[in-house]
């Protein structure tokens, strides 16, 4: 049984291997086969529906989250002046890069990458007076704010501190 089981799960993946991205769609073909598969190899339909429903969530927030691209390096290792290269060449490529400066124990750091920001023409998030490196990237990833919502990747840069 579980070896009819992993076959029809094998096959699943088969059919995904030419998709270069999920989509809602095809994250709903993939979960109806998975779904058949378990059910005929007898497992409880309510693991079957939790473990689906499960999957569903992960899949979709993987499907429509943007994706966030850190930046980690030493001081002067060039994190601002690549945050800038990155986002100008993202945008060539037709995405919406958001930057976020993570970077609260230099004073002068946020500000820079807004410098940057105005001299690319990139968006940057700089939630005033927020001073929490977490709760700033949170922030940029959700975007929530006004604004913020059409945007499909993000941009994080932050430094290392000894
Ligand atoms: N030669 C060269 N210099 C660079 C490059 N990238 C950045 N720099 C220079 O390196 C210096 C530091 O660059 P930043 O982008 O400010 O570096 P950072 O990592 O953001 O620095 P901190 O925010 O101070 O930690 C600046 O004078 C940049 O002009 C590069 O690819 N080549
Ligand atoms: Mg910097």
């Amino acid at each position: 049984m579980f070896e009819s089981l992993g076959g029809r799960l094998q096959d699943v993946f088969k059919s995904f291997r030419g998709e270069t991205r999920l989509t809602p769609e095809n994250i709903e073909a993939a979960l109806r086969e998975i779904r058949l598969a378990l059910l005929e190899a007898d497992v409880n339909f309510k693991v079957v529906k939790a473990f689906v429903d499960r999957v569903r969530d992960r899949a979709m927030d993987a499907a429509t989250g943007p994706r966030v691209i850190l930046l980690l390096g030493l001081q002067g290792a060039g994190k601002t002046t690549t945050a800038g290269k990155l986002g100008k060449w993202l945008t060539q490529q037709g995405k919406h890069p958001l930057l976020v400066s993570t970077d609260v124990k230099r004073p002068a750091a946020i500000e820079q990458l807004n410098v940057v920001g105005r001299k690319g023409s990139l968006r940057v998030h700089d939630p005033a007076g927020l001073l929490d490196p977490v709760a700033r990237a949170r922030r940029g990833r959700r975007g929530r704010e006004p604004g913020l919502r059409h945007r499909d990747r993000r941009y994080g840069r932050t430094a290392a501190h000894r």
